[in-house]
């Protein structure tokens, strides 16, 4: 028998009672084929339990899609190469609010909620910020009862995960399919045809005509994202590639060519096999390149069928009505060809003329752009694009001469940056397609994600196109989700939120948080929110201690620095400070060491498998912690650890205990960053520099309760100068930090290219291109005042609150209704 028997099974979904939940748990756990009806671990739990949630999602989304179809409202569809999820069932059931009749029917098979929870795989189809967004605005889309969809790539392999070796980073790939995921639909009635390759025909009606090279099907997998207490689910639709059995050549196989039988059953596989192919080799990029196209062709295939399946009475002469029914918003320049690819569907499938298309194209299509820096912003090799996709290669370039003559024709004095702006780049070298410049030309809006970034965008990046569209730039600063980031990762905080302001409506209306801050000084509150920080701060102890084997004090300064790992995030300006401490306190008596102030330093990321500088960098981080928390003489005062394998169920463990946090990018360089809005939601005080978001945070949470330091962006051209020049003179803490780790303190790795990064004016070290060195005085000083508020618990904890209680702006419910209202020009279609 096994524990599932314990209860009489029940097919129906669930209502709300944990009786009738637990029975149909016990019915999925029996009548779901994917495990032996003996076995009823925590795992089978789990997906059974997923099963049963499943079942009260796809009622809404049926009930969501038939509304949308009925009032016929206009969509927003969000393209997207990544959205990283995380784990569902807790999120799920807390958006439905269902949680504690889940929690009590999971006890009647002798389980706790938590751990059920906990063996869910994170779906991890992103790298960082930019993916995550795009979760946080799915489920922000749904509360807000917005009609719009997400639409993306269904990998079989997410992010890799991260193993710490003794030569530092390994990847292995995320297997988050191994079993299967209980959230996603198979829609076998939704598939699209992609072409790759062929040639461009004239049919005999005169209309261009794409032909031959090869075809595959696109599947559609939805999975529903229900909102925040409403009845409206939305989809995430993912595409999955396939070959049809018309590709399989069964003479071939029979004449034992097994490979070449299948050849293109292979090709199908390898689209959708991994979240970013490693493209330093042609076939890589051609890959991406595929996977680019794929998503688009698709997606707006699938929104083209939708509009006309809403009212099937539209006639092609009714195209003008398009943009008045749909948007398209494209997540950075990776879904960019969806610009050719509409055009194209709209000229050779639809028949529209070339001015019709465009007017259309341009009408439904908007662009964010997430980064200034060069090597994101995305050029692909015009032979490369001519050969995979030759009519989308003759839009583009259609649309470049137009661009062309129409600033030679309206704007004489801006001829001289036309080589500039233009789509093409006609480099004889290395000719290729500028992404950016074919979104900014063809979109209706180009935003960006903080003011200083959107600022930034208006004046260098796109000044020239301001100047010709004055009306295209905008700003929608970031957001994230105050369910997912406070409400059901960090309980305990939010029941003292809830209490004080005697409301729970703050998690779909954050500005409520405000109301804290009349009690920022309240004793009572002081000491529950010690209490919660301390609850968190243990779970948190306790993760480290199961990872790493390393144990940390949870009365200690808990000091967070978690993104990806990138020279410009400056984790190394982090580490080199921590090396510094450990310096000081190597130097100190042992009475001298009781006043400082104790700190766990924690460092988390996954470094690009090919960037090989922040792979050194990952070990560093770990070497010096080897060392550091092996010292009797100062470990009780400073731990240096190392969290492998960062994801977002790690983030949910991590930042609900964290106390300081760093985001210390070199300013201009991060966009906005997004976790800096989670940690600061989490009461945590933010030590960075004036960069992204943290500007905007540092405003909201007030300047007292934030820890700047650093060089302003509108310096920072001016101090690569001056190194350059030769005019840089080091601090003598930086020399000395960075000459403990090169005499080998910490074992006999050789630092040097790293530390080497940082020295000189050109070549190899670009002249410490992000300036860690001219920011690591203030750095230290910074870090030095922390220490010291934190030795007055009472400030620290006011500083914590007045955190939480600023942090109302950063709803991305608040991101996504300026979206709305002031690009997509979309309104609320509740479900009744
Ligand atoms: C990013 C930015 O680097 C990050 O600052 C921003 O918060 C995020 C979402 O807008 O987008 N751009 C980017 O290419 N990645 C990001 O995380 C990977």
């Amino acid at each position: 028998m096994s524990a599932a028997d314990k209860v009489k099974p029940a097919a129906s979904p669930a209502s709300e009672d944990p009786s009738a939940i637990a029975g149909n748990i016990s019915y999925h756990a029996q009548y779901s084929p994917h495990f032996s009806p003996l076995a009823f671990g925590p795992e089978q739990a789990f997906y059974a339990t997923a099963e049963s949630v499943r079942d009260h999602l796809l009622q809404r989304w049926n009930d969501t899609y038939l509304h949308f179809h009925k009032t016929d409202p206009k969509q927003t569809y969000y393209l997207s190469m990544e959205y990283l999820q995380g784990r569902a069932l807790t999120n799920a059931i807390g958006n439905l609010g269902i949680t504690g009749a889940y929690a009590d029917a999971i006890k009647k098979f002798g389980y706790e909620l938590e751990a059920v929870a906990g063996q869910e795989r994170d779906a991890a189809l992103g790298n960082g910020g930019l993916g995550r967004l795009a979760s946080c605005f799915l489920d922000s889309m749904a509360t807000l009862n917005l009609p719009s969809w997400g639409y993306g790539l269904r990998y079989r392999y997410g992010l890799f995960k991260q193993r710490i070796a003794k030569e530092g980073q390994e990847e292995i790939a995320e297997d988050w399919l191994d079993k299967f995921s209980p959230w996603e639909i198979v829609r076998h009635d939704i598939v699209y045809p992609i072409r790759f390759f062929g040639h461009v025909e004239i049919a005999p009606d005169g209309r261009r005509k794409w032909a031959g090279g090869e075809v595959l099907s696109a599947l559609a997998y939805d999975v529903p994202i229900p909102g925040y207490k409403t009845k409206n689910a939305i989809s995430l639709r993912l595409w999955d590639a396939k070959a049809t059995a018309a590709d399989f050549n069964l003479f071939q196989f029979n004449d034992g060519q097994y490979e070449s039988a299948a050849q293109l059953h292979s090709r199908a596989q390898q689209i959708c096999a991994v979240l970013y192919p490693g493209d330093a080799t042609e076939e890589g990029k051609l890959l991406r390149l595929k996977q680019q196209y794929f998503l688009c062709s698709a997606s707006l295939q699938d929104i083209i069928f939708r509009f006309k399946e809403r009212k099937p009475d539209r006639v092609s002469g009714k195209w003008s009505e398009f943009p008045s029914k749909v948007a398209v918003q494209m997540n950075d320049t990776h879904p960019t060809l969806a610009i050719p690819e509409l055009m194209r569907l709209l000229m050779d499938e639809e028949g529209l003329g070339w001015d019709e298309a465009w007017d259309v194209t341009n009408k439904t299509v908007a662009y964010t752009n997430h980064t200034v820096l060069p090597e994101a912003l995305e050029k692909w090799s015009q032979a490369v694009m001519r050969k995979l996709l030759p009519r989308h290669m003759e839009i583009i370039e259609e649309i470049d001469k137009r661009f062309r003559e129409m600033v030679i024709s309206t704007r004489k004095d801006m001829e001289g940056k036309i080589e500039s702006m233009r789509v093409l780049d006609n480099n004889p070298e290395k000719p290729v397609v500028r992404m950016a410049n074919l979104c900014v030309v063809a979109g209706h809006t180009v935003n960006g994600v903080a003011e200083l970034h959107s600022n930034i965008l208006k004046e260098e990046l796109f000044a020239d196109y301001l100047s010709i569209w004055p009306k295209k730039f905008q700003n929608k600063t970031n957001g994230i989700t105050p369910r997912r980031w406070l409400r059901f990762c960090n309980p305990e905080l939010s029941e003292i939120v809830t209490k004080w302001l005697k409301t729970d409506q703050w998690t779909s209306n954050l500005d409520l948080l405000t109301g804290l801050r009349k009690f920022a000084d309240d004793e009572k509150l002081h000491a529950e929110w010690a209490a919660a920080k301390l609850a968190s701060k243990k779970r948190l102890a306790k993760h480290v201690l199961d990872v790493t084997g390393v144990t940390i004090d949870p009365n200690s300064l808990f000091d967070i620095q978690i993104k990806r790992i990138h020279e410009y995030k400056r984790q190394l300006m982090n580490i080199l400070g921590a090396v510094y401490r450990y310096k000081k306190l190597k130097e100190m008596s042992a009475e001298e060491r009781q006043k400082v102030t104790p700190r766990t330093v924690m460092v988390g990321g996954k470094a690009f498998a090919t960037y090989t500088n922040a792979k050194r960098i990952v070990k560093l981080v770990n070497d010096v912690g080897a060392v550091v928390n092996n010292d009797a003489d100062v470990n009780k005062y400073l731990k240096v650890v190392f969290i492998p394998n960062y994801n977002v169920s790690v983030a949910e463990v991590l930042i609900p205990g964290s106390e300081l946090s760093q985001h210390i990018s070199t300013a201009g360089m991060e966009a906005s960053g997004t976790s800096n809005m989670k940690f600061s939601l989490n009461g945590c005080v933010i030590i960075g520099t004036l960069d992204g978001a943290n500007v905007e945070i540092r405003e909201e949470v007030g300047q007292d309760n934030f820890f700047l330091f650093g060089a302003k962006a509108d310096q920072i051209a001016g101090l690569r100068k001056e190194r350059e020049n030769g005019l840089f003179k080091p601090d003598p803490r930086f020399e000395e930090a960075k000459q403990f780790i090169r005499s080998g303190a910490f074992g006999t790795y050789d630092y040097t290219p790293l530390l080497d990064s940082l020295e000189g004016n050109t070549g190899f070290g670009r002249g410490d291109y992000f300036l860690v060195g001219y920011d690591f005085p203030s750095y230290i000083e910074a870090q030095a005042r922390v220490d010291e508020a934190y030795k007055d618990k009472k400030k620290w904890i006011k500083m914590s609150i007045l955190n939480t209680a600023g942090s109302g702006k950063f709803s991305s419910d608040r991101t996504i209704d300026q979206y709305a209202k002031e690009i997509w020009g979309i309104s609320a279609c509740p479900v009744p």
